[in-house]
């Protein structure tokens, strides 16, 4: 069953919808850029963007988010133009959502819950559901208020009133069960992943996570070097849950993982509910940070991704930037060498990907250690550790000994050292 969406798709797609955005000094966020964006996620969740509107402030207005002369201008716009819902462009408070309703007289969403919508509509595995709906409840839970308000609206009859706080205490405890419930689901699952991880680390496999901005071409890059056939689509998260695969290069065996994709002010709700996800991100030997390089603003999403990743504290991971899209603007493949390398590459028509492999190869390098091991041949079981642990470059005899030269990294060493002669 899909996830009960916040804002209803039949109804959307009919309507005409207006943005509003703030340009506030200092916050690094260009409001133009910011609201072609929301067009896109406007779009995604299935309805028409008439027109837009931007205020310069100081700070949001805390009543009416814009100021109250911004207020009367919008109103006569909607009136004008017939709008039947307005989208702005940052997180509202409970009141200003319900002033602005009352101003406007139509339905007011913010940017967290037009994100939230579009997981809701995306949301496919068992896992990506729960995760949706946690973010959903946490939205919820501040907002019981203006939430039933809004279906009193709608309800034939019902009248215009809110319900009584009594309901509201109701709703709320109803909610948080569902919500510990949801978590503790969460937990387990998250647990079992966990295993499957550490299972995987006592082998050689190298696991590489891909983070980057929504529609950047994670998917893509992933069916064309693994073979998969994760959904890819010009759309905004089209990927809600990780898909692992092998990826064969040459010496390592490596896993590689694509993740959800970022988003500037990405909804916190969403950081926390996907916060199993991105588990995997955490425990990853490497990172790739592939960067949509035919996007005109594509360093503030590369500064908006390494963001996440702070908060992730993942940054001191080895990573490598991985510009994709050249095809589009007509850039040749090539690499960069540095504290984070970069590499140039299409993942629709396969530019650059050996340079890829290649470079992902020499930084796994880097981190590796060549030793020699010695072990009595009655030992069968440690050998086979170290096979199944490191790289084994070659393989000799004396007496009773097995000799082994082989490369791995220094976790794998600590399970067979008491053989390690050189
Ligand atoms: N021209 C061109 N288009 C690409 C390339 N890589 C991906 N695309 C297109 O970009 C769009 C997004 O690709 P996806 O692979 O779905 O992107 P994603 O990063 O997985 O996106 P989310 O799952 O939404 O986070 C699709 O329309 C792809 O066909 C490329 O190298 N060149
Ligand atoms: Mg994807």
């Amino acid at each position: 069953m899909p996830v009960q969406r916040l804002w209803d798709l039949e109804k959307t797609a009919t309507e005409s919808a207006v943005l509003i955005g703030l340009k506030l000094p200092r916050s690094g966020i260009v409001p133009e850029e910011s609201l072609a964006e929301l067009n896109r996620l406007t779009n995604t969740a299935g309805a028409k963007v008439v027109g837009q509107l931007i205020q310069q402030r100081q700070a949001p207005h805390p009543a009416t988010y814009i100021g109250k002369g911004k207020v009367k201008e919008a109103r006569d716009y909607i009136l004008r133009k017939g709008i039947n819902v307005v989208i702005v462009d940052d997180e509202l408070s409970p009141t200003q959502e319900s002033n602005l309703e009352e101003e406007f007289n139509c339905k007011v969403i913010d940017r967290t819950r037009l994100i939230l919508d579009i997981f809701a509509l995306h949301a496919s595995s068992s896992v990506g559901k729960l995760q949706v709906e946690l973010a959903q409840m946490g939205y919820y839970l501040p907002r019981l208020k203006n939430i039933w308000t809004e279906f009193s609206r709608l309800g034939a009859g019902i009248g215009t009133r809110g319900p009584g706080e009594k309901k509201i205490e109701i709703d709320r405890r109803i909610i948080n069960d569902r919500i510990s419930n949801i978590k503790k689901k969460l937990k387990n699952i998250s647990g079992q992943r966990h295993n499957r991880r550490s299972q995987r680390r006592k082998t050689f496999k190298k696991s590489i996570c891909m983070v980057g901005y929504t529609n950047s071409g994670k998917s893509t890059l992933l069916n064309l070097v693994a073979g998969t056939q994760v959904e890819v689509a010009d759309k905004l998260f089209s990927t809600l849950s990780t898909t692992t695969r092998n990826m064969g290069s040459g010496k390592y065996s490596i896993l590689l993982s694509d993740t959800v994709g970022f988003i500037k002010k990405l909804p916190h709700q969403l950081v926390e509910a996907f916060m199993a996800t991105l588990e995997e991100v955490k425990e990853a030997d490497m990172l790739l940070h592939i960067i949509d390089v035919s996007a005109d603003n594509y360093r503030h999403r590369v500064d908006a991704v390494n963001e996440v990743l702070g908060e992730l504290e993942v940054r001191d991971k080895p990573i490598i930037k991985v510009y994709n899209k050249i095809d589009k603007v007509g850039i040749k493949p090539k690499n960069k060498k540095g504290s984070e390398p970069a590499v140039y590459i299409s993942a629709s028509t396969g530019e650059g990907i050996d340079n890829l492999k290649k470079e992902i190869e020499s930084q796994l390098d880097k981190r590796m250690m060549k030793v020699v091991v010695r072990i009595p041949q009655s030992r069968q079981d440690v050998i086979n550790t170290i096979y199944k642990s490191s790289h084994v470059e070659s393989r000799e005899y004396e007496k009773n000994d097995v000799i082994l030269t082989c490369a791995a990294d220094k976790e794998q060493f600590e399970k067979f050292k008491e053989y390690i002669v050189k």
